[in-house]
């Protein structure tokens, strides 16, 4: 879809709307259709796609199968729900930016299927979309970050996209289930770009699964904070990190896709921090990943995960394949807190189960430009596969370079067998999978919803 600029009503839909509109432009249109049953409240804004803008005031839900164009900053307001059914499009548009927010005590049920995802996406002609052509998501929840050390502060989001953080790390947003963003990331300000979703402060009685991110010019996925876990994530093609944690972020993480082909200048596949500005605030970071495969390009100097200032992290049963750098640890204040009276406390900092395919050095330290590694956690606990936590270096063959370009990820994971940890055992919220890497012999959870066009 190519969306005009102009607002082309149609004629007899809600004339209060037009004269709202044109006397008000930027403002809130939802308010002043709030009566008109579901999505009527949306005005027509080209064929049957409807314009979304201002502030969501109240509970809506969208048409299924139904086409929408998000202009400006939308909230969703504290009180608010937006409902959207399976085979939504949702279309951010270019010009203003396009951005759906969740402000805090707001909440979006977003529950596509397998068969019809909600996609969110640019709204430029198919074949002319890239990447940064709209905003993205945001949700604000009111879950703990560390930005106080101790917790309970509050943050505001990039771009006045709003207050984010507080002291119920079981907070409800909603739900994000078979959810595609494409083409997010638009710059707001120099070094002030959009994240395809930002979890902010998001607590985990937040759902969120069967959620892809692809194409966008930032981070694909950020947590500031928060609890909000994570299964069956697909982040490709970003022009940033594709996950990207900081400000106390304390989340699980199972079965995910992390490709990084496809992008023209791709970061991470993760950079971490617990807290850049003060690198000891508790809650530390504390991630906890099982059944990821990573792809990278191998392009110089970039790293397959990036550990750093001061957060802590426990990764299994995953694969990093193709990075100039799978592994790189940084500052003294990661460190110092995962180092138990001179050996690693793997309660803090662990990676078992984790294999390395085809990373020009597997892995590496950069505390204050060195390269030697700091106190227990020397070069040998991470290469050595007679270590505790063993991990693997393989060379990957020609048939799974061939299946990378085919995107076929179990492939991938099953030409890389090795014995997984049992993930039911890192805590409740884990399964057993028996396999490393993000999926396994017939468990090809991305097919079907995901898509990786490149324009
Ligand atoms: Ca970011
Ligand atoms: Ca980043
Ligand atoms: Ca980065
Ligand atoms: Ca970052």
């Amino acid at each position: 879809m190519k969306t005009s600029r102009t607002i082309a009503l149609t004629a007899g839909l809600l004339t209060v709307v037009l004269a709202f509109v044109s006397c008000t432009e930027e403002k809130n249109v939802t308010q002043v259709i709030a009566n008109a049953p579901h999505d009527e409240r949306f005005p027509l804004v080209a064929g049957t796609t409807r314009l979304i803008m201002g502030d969501i005031t109240y509970d809506i839900t969208l048409k299924a199968d139904g086409e929408y164009l998000l202009r400006g900053s939308v909230f969703v307001q504290s009180g608010a729900t937006l409902t959207i059914p399976p085979g939504v499009t949702l279309y951010g548009e270019s010009y203003s930016i396009g951005t759906l927010i969740i402000s805090q005590g707001g909440k979006i049920y977003a529950l596509g299927t397998a068969d019809s995802p909600i996609v969110f996406t640019s709204d430029s002609t198919v074949g002319s979309r890239s990447a940064g052509d709209w905003g993205g998501i945001i949700i604000n929840g009111y879950a703990t970050i560390n930005t106080v050390d101790g917790g309970g502060g509050t943050a505001q989001g990039e771009g006045n996209t709003g207050t984010y953080g507080g002291a119920d790390d079981h907070d409800c947003s909603g739900a994000l289930r078979y959810v595609v963003v494409q083409f997010a990331g638009q710059l707001y300000s120099p070094d002030n770009e959009l994240n395809g979703i930002a979890l902010q402060a998001v607590g985990d009685g937040t759902c969120v699964e069967y959620v892809q991110v692809h194409r966008n010019d930032d981070d694909g996925i950020e947590w500031f904070g928060g609890t909000c876990n994570a299964r069956y994530v697909v982040v490709s093609a970003c022009e940033d990190d594709h996950i990207d944690w900081t400000h106390g972020a304390c989340f699980n993480l199972q079965y995910g896709i992390v490709d990084l082909t496809g992008a023209t200048d791709p970061d991470r596949g993760i950079e971490a921090d617990n807290y850049e500005f003060s690198e000891a605030n508790t809650p530390r970071s504390h991630p906890v990943i099982s059944n990821v495969t990573f792809i990278g390009t191998n392009a110089s100097g970039k790293e397959g995960i990036v550990l750093r200032r001061g957060t802590e992290a426990q990764i299994f049963n995953s694969i990093l394949h193709n990075f100039d750098v799978g592994l790189e640890i940084d500052s003294d204040s990661t460190f110092i807190n995962a180092d138990n009276s001179g050996t690693p406390d793997l309660s803090k900092l662990a990676l078992q189960g984790v294999i390395f395919s085809s990373c020009t050095q597997n892995a590496k330290n950069h505390i204050s430009g060195t390269t030697t590694w700091q106190g227990p956690w020397d070069v040998d606990y991470f290469d050595t596969a007679a270590q505790s936590s063993p991990l693997y270096n393989m060379t990957a063959t020609a048939s799974v370079i061939s299946w990378v370009a085919q995107r076929d990820y179990w492939s991938v994971g099953e030409a890389l067998t090795a014995t997984p940890i049992d993930a039911a055992s890192l805590n409740s919220w884990f399964a057993t999978a028996g396999f490393i890497g993000g999926c396994g012999a017939g468990y090809k959870w991305y097919e079907g919803w995901t898509s990786f066009p490149t324009n």
